[in-house]
């Protein structure tokens, strides 16, 4: 793997010592910047919007720019309050009580924000659902949580199976709808009639707050259950890996029907009282540079699939925008290739920070914060008051350099508290005290870890295992490749041999030269051993919404063997 050590860069960064933190922190610490550390009373949001609106100094400062192709918007903390106050007492009005399941399945929209908050203001749990599922992902999720109460459109309730879906008892339509039935509740109507001024339901520290579904290779989708004390976290991280500052303005690109598109969507940064940016509508670089551009943003949180696809549209695009007040990136969902931690490099004149954690984390546990160095490919360092390790299936841990199950001590802030219903599954995820990940790692001689895959996605290779992702990233290296997918496919000689699926960068045209070629290319750059024995060109590489490679699908697929659960898989 690359050694590429990119030194910190120089700043004022609100972290400056990471090792003497890690010594003397201590979670109890970071209880001080809550007001329910002297009130006693807790909710996520009043500490993310509420008690930023009550500061004059804070109440009218921009809390959420939105943009979307066909609508802007810019919100304050105390627009926020106000219209989340609203949807809270709609909630009341329906009798919604405090645990009950609350799904949104919404475009991400100023209602969808107003909702969400609305929803953890009356002591609900609030279920967030990518807009683009469909029927089955949408049933499967509300039938598992029970969900009393869905908040969608009229366009997105044809993919709602409400015959078998016998707990829900109302549904919220955002938008005009020619629905009678007193099953549906009008959003425009219902929040003209409500007051602005709400009763917090304050909540205990331990309460519910969000699930997310998240899917695993097999089986049903599971509701990861996260509580209100994640905030604790959230906070930290904003502040230390986030690095944000009071005159931030903030980017988080991902969805929150993803977990990131919640913790560091909407808590991480609002906790903190940046402004936050949400754009709707599709990818296209121009768009989104547009949207640095246009909102001036200095810190920016993205994933390795978008930075992709950055680095294939060219370095003439970034020149048409102004993008020098970003300071600070980072990156989540996937390992972030070494090629595209170079590009930052030259597009941005920054680091790109990669992050390590998982729905089941709640926030992010393995960092690279500014003032650490960068040794590109890895993902980093544990966060203060984290320890990680790489640990063997009976949970004992592994010397440096040896590659197993990336492993966190139990029992950090932000941890899921259940597996929805399912006791079982959530108990399987601990041995030994340990939460073991799934992910495989080895960790350096400093301290640095090295993601290598999936534990299911890792190949073994005529008793070599190989890492798909170290494959795939020199893969990209290649001038010809835009993006790579490795498997290991069964083999009676070697065990498995690699197979890599690529698509090409516009301009090249596939054949037999460029295919050996590219085979050479990882054979004299990364290893014999790693070289696939099979390439083959597609138009597109699967990927979850999440921006995830679905490495189980692209074998399936090669194997001929049922594809199991692909509702988060993209179109
Ligand atoms: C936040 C999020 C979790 C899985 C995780 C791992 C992969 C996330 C990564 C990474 C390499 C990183 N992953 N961050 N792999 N480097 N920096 O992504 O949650 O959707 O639950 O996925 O994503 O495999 O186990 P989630």
């Amino acid at each position: 793997m690359h050694t590429e050590k990119i030194p910190a860069r120089e700043g004022n960064h609100n972290l400056q010592d990471y090792e003497k933190m890690r010594k003397t922190f201590s979670w109890d610490d970071m209880k001080k910047n809550f007001s329910w550390n002297e009130t006693g009373k807790v909710n996520m949001a009043y500490e993310a919007i509420d008690r930023h609106a009550e500061n004059p100094d804070t109440k009218d400062k921009i809390a959420l720019h939105y943009s979307s192709p066909d609508r802007e918007e810019s919100l304050t903390f105390d627009d926020l309050k106000k219209s989340s106050n609203q949807f809270a007492n709609v909630l009341k009005k329906y009798n919604v009580e405090k645990g009950e399941r609350i799904f949104l399945f919404l475009p991400r929209s100023p209602e969808f924000y107003a909702a969400f908050l609305g929803i953890l203001k009356v002591g609900a749990i609030a279920g967030p659902l990518f807009e683009a599922f469909m029927e089955q992902a949408v049933r499967d999720r509300l039938q598992d949580s029970e969900a009393s109460m869905l908040i969608t459109t009229p366009d997105l309730l044809e993919r709602v199976p409400q015959d078998d879906l016998p707990d829900l008892k109302k549904i919220v339509l955002v938008g005009d709808s020619k629905e009678t039935s007193d099953k549906y509740i009008d959003y425009d109507k219902e929040m003209k009639d409500a007051s602005t001024d709400f009763e917090m339901e304050w909540v205990d520290l331990e309460d519910g707050m969000v699930i997310h579904y998240t899917s695993g290779s097999t089986g049903k989708p599971k509701g990861v259950y996260h509580v209100h004390n994640a905030m604790i976290q959230h906070y930290a991280t904003a502040e230390w890996v986030l690095d944000l500052k009071k005159d931030d303005v903030y980017w988080c690109t991902a969805d929150p029907g993803w977990v990131t598109g919640t913790s560091y969507g909407i808590f991480a940064p609002w906790l903190y009282g940046v402004t936050n940016v949400v754009r709707g509508g599709r990818f296209s670089p121009d768009a989104w540079y547009g949207t640095l551009d246009k909102y001036n943003v200095t810190v920016w949180y993205t994933a390795p699939t978008a930075l992709r696809k950055l680095v294939s549209a060219g370095s003439e695009i970034p020149k048409k925008h102004d993008l020098s007040s970003l300071r600070h990136i980072m990156s989540v969902g996937e390992p972030l290739n070494p090629e595209v931690v170079s590009w930052g490099l030259e597009a941005f004149d920054l680091r790109i920070h990669d992050t390590w954690w998982m729905t089941e984390t709640g926030a992010q546990l393995i960092v690279n914060i500014p003032s650490m160095e960068i040794r590109s490919g890895s993902m980093g360092k544990p966060l203060p008051g984290i320890e990680a390790s790489i640990v063997d299936n009976e949970g004992n841990e592994l010397p440096p350099n040896q590659m197993g199950n990336l492993a966190i001590k139990k029992g950090w802030p932000s941890m899921m508290r259940k597996i929805w219903k399912r006791p079982e599954k959530f108990e399987s995820y601990f041995i030994n005290g340990w939460y073991v990940s799934g992910d495989s790692a080895y960790k350096d001689e400093d301290g640095y870890f090295w993601f290598q895959g999936r534990l299911d996605d890792v190949i073994n290779t005529s008793g070599e295992r190989v890492g798909p992702f170290e494959v795939e990233s020199k893969l990209i290296e290649h001038e010809a490749v835009a993006e790579a997918g490795v498997i290991g496919k069964p083999d009676p000689e070697r065990g498995e041999i690699i197979k890599a699926f690529i698509t090409l960068n516009d301009g090249y045209k596939e054949s037999d030269e460029l295919l050996e070629e590219i085979r050479q290319f990882i054979k004299t750059g990364l290893s014999a051993h790693a070289a696939p024995r099979e390439l083959e060109v597609k138009d597109s590489i699967p990927k979850t919404r999440s921006g995830k490679i679905m490495r189980r699908l692209l074998k399936s697929w090669e194997l001929g063997l049922p594809t199991g659960d692909t509702s988060t898989l993209e179109e």
